[in-house]
């Protein structure tokens, strides 16, 4: 059970989607939580963490409806339902238009009765983005990225949750944030962080550069995905894809997936490349009668999605804390300390479309910390987003 002599149960580190999601999400649990992060929601042009950057859509990239990471898509396309219908702004369900160029039978993906149903055409019988000879019809969410993470800090900030900015080099310092206090359990979500966070360093975390580019296009209402390459290597095919943003007339055209490049630094010929791709796929981008050159470009993005060799991690790891917290000018309090870490990173490029079941994996790996039962879960008490 968590101790009464400390303020704050749980320390979450990282103010990612990540993070938030999983805050929130223990808040409503009964924990009390504070966040902790080099970058936060605020700071939406920061190249420092990945949240801002995404897309963002829910199409999952999982062949296999009961591997973990499916099944995190899974509950969090369940709820992103309440928040398309609260905050039609941040969140919305819109058509998607999936085009190939082999036919993919829909009843093969495993979303299929999740999404509603996965509508296959050919393009003898409907007009199918880019004259592709096969396409998927169906129903999905877009979310605003950078607005939908100021949105969870803010509704974290209305239930006291203090989110301070901090950059730890070690994950033992994270048990004893000067401003927040001792704790004994850390939600790892530092993202790409934990490729050098000292006590994690996971030599399987590694960037996956993903180059965008924003644009204004009013008429450009439909996602549609070109991603038969994508986080593949052919070269041949290089991915394109349309997300417009709920609530506005943003557009995010995207994109590449370039593992282990570290460059935040756009590259203009590549940006052509999108432009021109997406252009084949949506004419609608530009302004009537015009060509992909009369797009109206806002701006030319990178974002590093936190990748990881083998997936995602998220579990709890049980483990003794002390002479790495001792910092200079700083008692020695916690020196041998059994604390818990539950580790959340490494999602890639799904970390949206997977926040809110890695947010309820989160609150189980804590219960099981604190040795309390699951049935908050079970019951089917999550955040209110
Ligand atoms: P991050 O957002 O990177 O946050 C990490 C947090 O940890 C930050 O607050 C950071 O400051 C903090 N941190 C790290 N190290 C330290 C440290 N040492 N000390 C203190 N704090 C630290 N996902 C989707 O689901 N759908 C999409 O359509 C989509 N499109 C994308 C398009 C692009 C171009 C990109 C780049 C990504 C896209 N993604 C998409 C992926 C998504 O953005 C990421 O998976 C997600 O943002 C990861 O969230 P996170 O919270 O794990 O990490
Ligand atoms: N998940 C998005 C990305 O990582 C994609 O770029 F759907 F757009 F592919």
């Amino acid at each position: 059970m968590p101790s009464q002599s400390q303020k704050y149960d749980v320390l979450v580190l990282g103010a990612g989607v990540i993070g938030l999601s999983s805050a929130l999400d223990l808040v409503e649990a009964g924990y009390r939580v504070a966040v902790a992060a080099k970058d936060l929601p605020e700071d939406s042009f920061s190249t420092g963490f990945a949240s801002p950057w995404a897309g963002c859509n829910w199409h999952t990239f999982e062949d296999d409806g009961s591997s973990p990471a499916a099944k995190r898509d899974a509950r969090t396309y369940a709820r992103l339902a309440k928040v398309a219908a609260t905050h039609p702004h941040l969140c919305k369900r819109i058509e998607f238009v999936d085009v190939f160029s082999t036919r993919v039978p829909a009843e093969s993906r495993w979303n299929n009765d999740l999404v509603g149903g996965i509508c296959e055409v050919t393009r003898d019988t409907y007009p199918i983005p880019g004259g592709h000879p096969h396409a998927h019809i169906w129903n999905s969410y877009i979310i605003h990225a950078p607005k939908y993470i100021l949105h969870l800090a803010s509704l974290l900030r209305s239930k006291n949750v203090p989110i301070v900015r901090t950059r730890l080099s070690s994950l033992d310092e994270a048990y004893d944030i000067p401003s927040i206090g001792p704790v004994s359990l850390v939600v790892n979500a530092t993202g790409l962080g934990s490729f050098s966070l000292i006590g994690v360093e996971d030599p399987k975390a590694h960037p996956a550069r993903g180059q965008t580019v924003l644009v204004r296009a009013p008429r450009a209402k439909r996602c549609i995905m070109n991603t038969e390459s994508f986080m593949g290597d052919d070269d041949a095919a290089k991915p394109a894809y349309i997300i417009p943003r709920p609530g506005c007339d943003e557009v995010v055209l995207g994109g590449t997936y370039i593992p282990n490049n570290h460059s935040s630094l756009p590259d203009l010929v590549e940006a052509d490349r999108i432009l021109q791709a997406c252009f084949d796929l949506e004419p609608l981008l530009a302004p009537q009668g015009g060509g992909w050159r009369d797009i109206e470009v806002i701006s030319h993005n990178v974002g590093l999605r936190p990748a990881r060799d083998g997936g995602a991690r998220v579990e709890l790891e049980k483990k003794v804390v002390g002479s790495a917290t001792r910092r200079v000018g700083r008692p020695n309090s916690a020196d041998k300390k059994q604390v818990g870490v539950v580790h959340a990173y490494g999602f890639g490029s799904a970390g949206f479309q997977a926040s809110l079941g890695a947010a309820e994996e989160v609150v189980q790996l804590t219960n099981e910390y604190f040795g309390k039962p699951n049935n908050a879960i079970l019951q089917g008490r999550q955040a209110k987003l």
